[in-house]
């Protein structure tokens, strides 16, 4: 791909590319996870190949691509398109499914369901489907989380976050993570990271949770509190915000990570998240683990690699001792895109 997201038309390849790609674009929508993981990687191999692939059998002596994909890539080529492709954009109901998929909280179970039971619009949901709260601020702020936050606006957030942590403890921290340290110019939402160098992470869920939010609320930032995750002790907030004077809702994620853990935590919240698997399995590849709270070695694993142990911490403050013990050269933000 050149930068503006194109495909280069000397590669001897671009056209299944480009078809790859819309494939791509269509599962990342739908949130498949496995596809999206198995055609990035095609597209990938594919991008670095000097020859025309045509056969299945080709395809399939390139490492990275599967039984099911060289099927799709012969067929491509053959037929210069994709039956799957125009399948899945061709039926309405696969319009509405991934509309319904966009409302916040809604999975590709309750996606599903609202679509049994005969809705077809965001309207109707609205006015006829019986939905909780989450749902409801989901469905009537859609079009607000689906716009895209650029740069500057992120900036913004972060500072009124900021400003209201050091308002009652100047020694805290508060980080910018997501696809804005990864640099990007505009971001889906907006990821905080929130830490204090001394600090343990049931003093700042309390200093959050107890002082920071509700006055975050109390001054018309905050605007609803949408989830509380991870960890089973509550570590992630997520919620809604805007700022002042603006009827535009953001969804907006803190992190609350204690001092000691900062290094995990930043590769974990900086992602992507595709980056952040393959440095996962390259530690268990290594007989370590790499999490969101650290870096371990001697993880003992059972059958099935089910963890019998939690193994002993090797690094977990400093993010750039973690590449360094995975052996792995430093990364910048900026080319954690994988
Ligand atoms: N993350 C992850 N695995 C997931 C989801 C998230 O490792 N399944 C990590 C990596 C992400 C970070 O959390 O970079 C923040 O998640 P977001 O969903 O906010 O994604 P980004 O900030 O990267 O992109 P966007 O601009 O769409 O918010
Ligand atoms: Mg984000
Ligand atoms: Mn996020």
């Amino acid at each position: 791909l050149k930068h503006d997201g194109s495909v280069d038309v000397d590669n001897p390849n671009h056209r299944t590319i480009e078809i790859l790609q819309q494939m791509l674009d269509y599962y990342t929508r739908t949130a498949d996870t496995w596809r999206t993981i198995a055609y990035r990687k095609a597209i990938g191999a594919l991008k670095k190949q000097q020859k025309k692939i045509i056969t299945k059998q080709q395809a399939l002596s390139i490492p990275g691509i599967g039984e099911r994909l060289a099927d799709k890539i012969e067929e491509i080529v053959c037929t210069n398109r994709l039956r799957r492709l125009e399948n899945a954009n061709a039926t309405p109901e696969d319009i509405v499914f991934q509309k319904f998929i966009g409302v916040y909280g809604a999975g590709v179970a309750q996606a599903s369901k609202w679509i049994a039971q005969g809705f077809q619009s965001l309207d109707d949901l609205k006015e006829k489907a019986p939905l909780t709260k989450n749902q409801r601020i989901g469905v009537e702020r859609y079009h607000d989380f689906a716009q895209r936050i650029p740069r500057h606006e992120v900036t913004m957030h972060g500072d009124i976050v900021r400003r209201a942590v050091t308002a009652v403890a100047p020694e805290m921290q508060v980080i910018i993570g997501g696809s804005y340290r990864r640099g990007a110019k505009d971001s889906g939402d907006i990821d905080l990271l929130i830490t204090g160098h001394n600090a343990t992470l049931e003093q700042i869920r309390k200093l959050m949770i107890d002082g920071v939010v509700p006055s975050l609320f109390a001054q018309g930032f905050l605007q609803a509190s949408l989830a509380t995750t991870s960890r089973n002790d509550g570590s992630k907030w997520h919620g809604a915000c805007s700022l002042p004077g603006k009827d535009l809702w953001r969804r907006i994620d803190l992190l609350f990570v204690p001092g000691a853990e900062l290094g995990a935590a930043l590769i974990y919240f900086t992602g992507n998240d595709i980056f952040n698997r393959s440095l996962r399995l390259l530690a268990r590849k290594k007989g370590m683990c790499l999490n969101q709270r650290g870096l371990f070695k001697d993880v003992l694993r059972g059958t099935d690699r089910v963890k019998l142990n939690a193994g002993c911490l090797c690094e977990s403050r400093d993010e750039k001792r973690i590449f360094q013990l995975l052996d792995v050269p430093w990364r910048p933000p900026e080319h954690r895109i994988c």
